[in-house]
């Protein structure tokens, strides 16, 4: 039915072949005063024409198989490169504007899209096309190029092939002159990329295992007998006995021939995979010449059913014209009748063919032909790995997933209109990805749009959107906005390192108030430490303690207790410390209005006594303790997730409840301080040696300027960082608190203790003795 045909004509893929169906072009008009034209080929190859039957059979198979592309059929278009680079550009180009003007010399296709490119033979030939191709990434198969350089992907981006790369085959040709303790060695190369890429990496290796290289030399592109006189003679010259020559065998045949002529004897040749293999040298000629010759080949393998695919072509059975020049030359006869019309302006019979009329009765099976013979089929067994490999390549292409793909954002290529690399696409602007919608350009076109990538918190899912959706609850959007995930949790923890470093600090605080207290203990009876009441000491230095460990709830993750806990032991710390101070420095106020008064002596009676100190820090912490109660019974501070603050994160803190009871606490806590302030200043002229109202205002005054800049810091910091800001100012005032009322003191005890006597601290110690 028509449609099914059109259906399968529209899922055809075509294959382009390069075979070197001829080995060289006759140049035609070589003055250069007539319209230029694609020169004529001679001298018919039958083996690559085994090849070409190769790649027919490999198509052949892969259609009537149901595994690979089951609904694609390939076709093929092949060309006759002639072994030369400009033939084989010639073909690239036709490849490419898909314009017929060079007819393919076998054709099985009927104008639908080309694939991939097996081919273009020798090296030379598939780096010149290569370039080309390469430009358009458009995908080539080498089955016979092993020169080194096709493997940079750089130069050529679209060339794979399935012959091992030449690198192999210097080495091994080196490890084996080497292996035999040859180190007098000539070398011949091809004049072109396989010939001298090859000898070079052979030199290289060699060379750095001590032989020497007596000749390199280059064989002649054409033949020319002065460029093989001079490789003539310098075999001749020549003492050694080893040859390594890297050449296809084409190339090689002048050499040989005048190497025939000239009777060079008694040599050992070392062959490269392209001549070594070829019945063009394998020749009785010159078995006396070249036998013994070594070399290395490719693996050989068989194709199943390709022998009798072979000898099914008769050139009556289909109308490629190479198949009747391939039955002159493989029967030595002339289609008298084909000659008239197909080879239109060479009419002539050349010379190497007989008269004889063809019959088309003649029987492959009856001559001995090198196209018929598959008992060595290695080049040929590449080129069908070739298409094989496409194929698979375009099965796999076949059965890509969308979104799953190789392409960008996970496409897939369509099977019957990919590009090369997979590019051009007409649309006015490129589909907008999930993460981004579709933006409208005021008065243009609906199919010409910017790509707007959703806001914060917003996201889709499809390409081409054309709205973003909002993220809900405790879902954020991701960094690419194309799904909603949930949002971070933030709060100061232990684990992390300013969590760390403040619990350290907290600790190291602690550490060095028991050192102070240790002190103080072991040095209970000196006057320093019994002065001025030394149990209210040990207090201050206890509440110190508490103060610096209360930093520790603040870090975590917040919970009720940690909430409640957290700001009223701090209020209780403070005020039980400040009462304390409070207590001391009213005592050295009353001790220096007295000395003012200039009456030493009543000192003793106008001093409260310790009791009423320890009355006035229990009346600082009982009042501080009520203010506590009352917060955690009427507002209690609780645990709070903010979501507000920031959007993509969730912090947990502590909600205060009552600012007022907060403002409360700590408002007493200040007023104390307060108190002791103006008590030490008042003080601070106390003639004695160690002030110790000195220390005290200064005390205090570290006390306030830590809680005067931590107000500002605090409210313009947000999340863990508030957090830390707090423990930071604990941990200050702590520290200013220890360091003011403790270290001066303690430098006197431990480092000083000649000074630590009565005269010192007046007749303050005297006091506490009452
Ligand atoms: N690589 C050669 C061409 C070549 C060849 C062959 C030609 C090889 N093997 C066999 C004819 C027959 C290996 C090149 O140029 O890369």
């Amino acid at each position: 039915d028509l449609h099914g045909f059109l259906d399968a004509k529209n899922r055809q893929l075509i294959l382009g072949g390069m075979f070197p169906l001829h080995s060289r072009i006759i140049l035609q008009n070589e003055t250069g005063d007539e319209e230029p034209k694609s020169p004529k080929c001679e001298d018919f190859n039958f083996r690559s024409l085994r090849w070409t039957r190769a790649m027919m059979l490999a198509i052949k198979e892969i259609n009537n198989r149901k595994d690979i592309l089951p609904k694609i059929s390939l076709g093929y278009q092949i060309y006759d490169s002639c072994f030369t680079i400009s033939k084989s550009v010639e073909c690239t180009l036709a490849y490419l504007t898909g314009q017929n003007e060079t007819t393919p010399n076998f054709r099985c296709s009927a104008g639908a899209p080309l694939a991939a490119v097996i081919g273009a033979g020798g090296s030379a030939l598939s780096i010149a096309t290569a370039r080309i191709l390469g430009l358009y990434y458009f995908p080539q198969m080498g089955y016979a190029s092993s020169c080194s350089v096709l493997s940079d992907k750089f130069q050529f981006p679209s060339f794979h092939r399935t012959i091992p790369n030449d690198d192999f085959q210097s080495k091994a040709m080196a490890k084996m002159v080497i292996y035999f303790g040859w180190t007098w060695v000539g070398a011949i190369a091809a004049d072109d990329d396989y010939g001298k890429y090859g000898i070079k990496r052979f030199k290289e290796e060699v060379e750095k295992m001590g032989v020497c290289v007596a000749f390199s030399l280059t064989l002649p592109r054409l033949y020319n007998k002065d460029g093989v006189k001079e490789i003539i003679t310098a075999l001749q010259k020549y003492k050694g006995k080893v040859i390594i020559v890297f050449s296809s065998d084409i190339d090689l045949v002048p050499l040989m021939e005048a190497v025939v002529e000239s009777n060079v004897t008694d040599k050992t040749w070392i062959a490269s995979e392209a001549w070594i293999t070829s019945d063009k040298i394998a020749k009785l000629e010159y078995f006396s010449h070249l036998g013994g010759t070594i070399g290395f080949g490719i693996r050989r393998a068989l194709i199943p059913g390709f022998e009798k695919f072979l000898y099914d072509i008769h050139p009556e059975k289909g109308d490629d014209e190479l198949v009747y020049e391939f039955w002159e030359n493989a029967f030595n006869c002339t289609w008298h009748s084909k000659r008239k019309w197909i080879y239109t302006d060479n009419s002539t019979i050349p010379k190497h063919i007989s008269n004889k009329p063809c019959t088309g009765n003649e029987k492959l099976k009856d001559i001995n032909n090198t196209y018929t013979d598959v008992s060595e089929l290695r080049i040929t067994y590449s080129v069908y790995k070739a298409v094989y490999t496409v194929a698979h390549a375009l099965h796999n292409l076949d059965g890509c997933i969308p979104k799953q793909g190789p392409f960008e954002r996970g496409t897939c290529a369509s099977i019957l209109d990919f590009e090369p690399w997979q590019t051009p696409v007409s649309v006015c602007s490129i589909s907008c990805v999930p993460g981004f919608r579709k933006g409208i350009r005021q008065g243009e076109p609906v199919c010409c749009f910017d790509c707007i990538q959703c806001a914060e918190g917003e996201i889709t899912n499809d390409t081409d959107a054309r709205e973003c959706f909002a993220c809900k609850g405790d879902f954020w959007s991701n960094a690419h906005r194309n799904e909603c995930v949930l949002k971070e949790i933030e709060f100061l923890a232990y684990d992390e390192a300013l969590g760390m470093t403040l619990i350290a600090l907290s600790v190291f605080g602690v550490l060095v108030v028991i050192a102070v207290t240790v002190v103080y203990i072991l040095h209970r009876d000196t006057p320093l430490v019994m002065a001025n009441d030394r149990e209210l000491s040990f207090v201050i230095q206890f509440s110190l303690v508490i103060t610096l460990l209360t930093s520790i709830l603040f870090v975590g993750k917040p919970e009720e207790w940690s909430c409640m806990a957290r700001q009223t032991t701090l209020s209780l710390g403070f005020s039980l410390c400040l009462s304390c101070v409070f207590g001391k420095t009213i005592v050295l106020m009353l001790i220096a209005r007295a000395a003012k008064s200039k009456s030493p002596e009543k000192t003793g009676e106008i001093i409260i006594r310790p009791i009423h100190q320890k009355c006035i820090a229990l009346i600082g912490l009982t009042l501080e303790i009520g203010i506590c109660i009352a917060y955690l019974i009427l507002i209690p501070p609780s645990v709070y997730k903010n979501m507000e603050s920031q959007n993509v994160k969730i912090i947990f803190e502590c909600n205060e409840g009552s600012i007022e009871f907060l403002c409360s606490m700590f408002g007493f806590d200040i007023f104390l301080a307060l108190l002791a302030f103006l008590a030490a200043f008042l003080a601070r002229k106390l003639p004695d040696n160690f002030n110790e109202a000195k220390f005290v205002t200064f005390g205090m005054l570290v006390f306030f300027i830590v809680w005067i800049s931590f107000v500002p810091a605090y409210l313009s910091t947000r999340g863990k960082f508030k957090v830390a800001v707090e423990i930071f100012a604990i941990l200050a005032s702590s520290f200013g608190l220890l360091g003011c009322i403790f270290a001066p003191k303690c430098y006197i005890i431990l480092l000083k203790p000649e000074r630590n006597t009565e005269e010192i601290v007046g007749g303050r110690a005297r006091m506490n003795d009452k």
